[in-house]
This record gives C-alpha cells, sequence and structure tokens, in this order.
C-alpha cells in the first residue's frame, strides 16, 4: 500500500492562496525547487475557468519536477488538467462517483475526522486518506483537535496512506511523522513565511 508515495520527501504542500500573497504558480515554483514532491492545489475563491487555467499551468510545472499534483474539489478538473488525482471531503462528490470518472490509475484523497470514516474510505477505495485536523488551526474552520493518540489509532487499523493534517508546523511534523502519518499535509507551516526556508527545515527533520 505505502506505494503511491514511497520513496519521496514525506511532505503534502497544499497551495491556498487564501493564506499567502503569492500565486500558485509562485508558490509551486518554489516548493518544487526546495524538493517537494506532493502537491495540492486548493482554491475556494477563483472561478472554474481560472483555476482551470492555473491548474493546467501546475500540472506542465509538477510533470517537470516529477512531482505529484493532486487538485482540491473539483474531479472534473483534475481529470481534465491531467492531474495525479483528486482531493475529497466529507461533502464533495461521493468516491464512487468520483472514480467513475476519474478511473483506477488517477488518485482519490478522502478529508477524515473519524476512524470510522477513515476504515470506510479505505473499503470504498481510497488510495490514502487526510486525517484532522491533528492540532488547532486557524487555516480553516476544522473543528476540534483530534490530536496525536487519535491520529496513531487510525495509522494503526488504516493500511493505505494517512496524510495527517491541521496545525501541523516545522516544530511539531517530527512527532506527527513518529505517531505513523506517512505524509503531513501544511499550509501555513510552509507558506507562512520563507517558503524555500521553512521547506529546508523540513526536509531536514524528516530524513
Ligand atoms: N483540513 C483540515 S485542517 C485544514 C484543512 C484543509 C487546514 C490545514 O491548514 P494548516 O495551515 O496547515 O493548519
Ligand atoms: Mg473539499
Amino acid at each position: 500500500m505505502r506505494r503511491v508515495f514511497k520513496g519521496i520527501p514525506p511532505l503534502y504542500l497544499i497551495s491556498d492562496t487564501a493564506i499567502s500573497n503569492l500565486t500558485h504558480r509562485q508558490i509551486c515554483r518554489r516548493a518544487l525547487d526546495a524538493g517537494v514532491r506532493v502537491i495540492q492545489m486548493r482554491e475556494k475563491s477563483m472561478s472554474k475557468r481560472e483555476l482551470f487555467r492555473e491548474a493546467m499551468y501546475i500540472r506542465r510545472l509538477t510533470h517537470r519536477y516529477n512531482a505529484i499534483f493532486i487538485i482540491n474539489d473539483y474531479v472534473d478538473i483534475a481529470y481534465l488538467v491531467g492531474a495525479d488525482g483528486v482531493h475529497l471531503g466529507q461533502d464533495d462528490l461521493p468516491l464512487k462517483e468520483a472514480r467513475k470518472i476519474l478511473g483506477r490509475k488517477r488518485l482519490i484523497g478522502i478529508s477524515t475526522h473519524t476512524l470510522r470514516q477513515a476504515i470506510k474510505a479505505e473499503i470504498e477505495g481510497a488510495d490514502y486518506i487526510g486525517y484532522g485536523p491533528i492540532f488547532y488551526t486557524d487555516t480553516k474552520q476544522a473543528g476540534r483537535p483530534k490530536g496525536i493518540g487519535s491520529l496513531k489509532r487510525v495509522t494503526v487499523h488504516v493500511n493505505i496512506p494517512v496524510v495527517a493534517i491541521g496545525g501541523i508546523t516545522i516544530d511539531n511534523a517530527r512527532e506527527v511523522l513518529d505517531a505513523g502519518a506517512d505524509l503531513v499535509a501544511m499550509i501555513s507551516g510552509i507558506l507562512r513565511g520563507d517558503i524555500k526556508g521553512n521547506i529546508r527545515r523540513f526536509m531536514a527533520l524528516s530524513r
């Protein structure tokens, strides 16, 4: 199972222009240069037309770096730009329907917030799950933090990759990986401040 993200640095960077004054292109260029190999584009305010154009650009860019490119929320855009996958929340299109569009070869990741949701996502054929929020975050109203103990329980019971999310920073990422997360997803922990510097610090602590 842990094939999907095998051999790559355990950082799942989420490009989100709501918490950065950079464009997705700028964020992704810096991240890829610094060694990130999984990028999710999360965009909650652009028109779909604009998002499509931006996603096309990021697809070409990530190909050049041999990086995995995942689109948040939009199965149609993921399909059309040839992204490696889509990431869906509990209120987005059901996994089964998304699979009809994307087929077996593309990745479908599912956001989960309980062990029950995590197990269900695995049974339904998700390629990986997001689990969180692990810690408090103000990037999104994500509910009560689940904590490290709860993450451990999920990593023990689930056999597909677990991407921990929510309030993860350079300072607590080691603890999250030690709890069994396959990757850590970060927005503000990387995008606030010096993106390349943050990523380099992450790379050093994740070795
Ligand atoms: N889903 C659960 S928490 C979260 C999302 C999208 C926000 C994560 O952002 P940050 O800044 O890494 O806490
Ligand atoms: Mg969503």
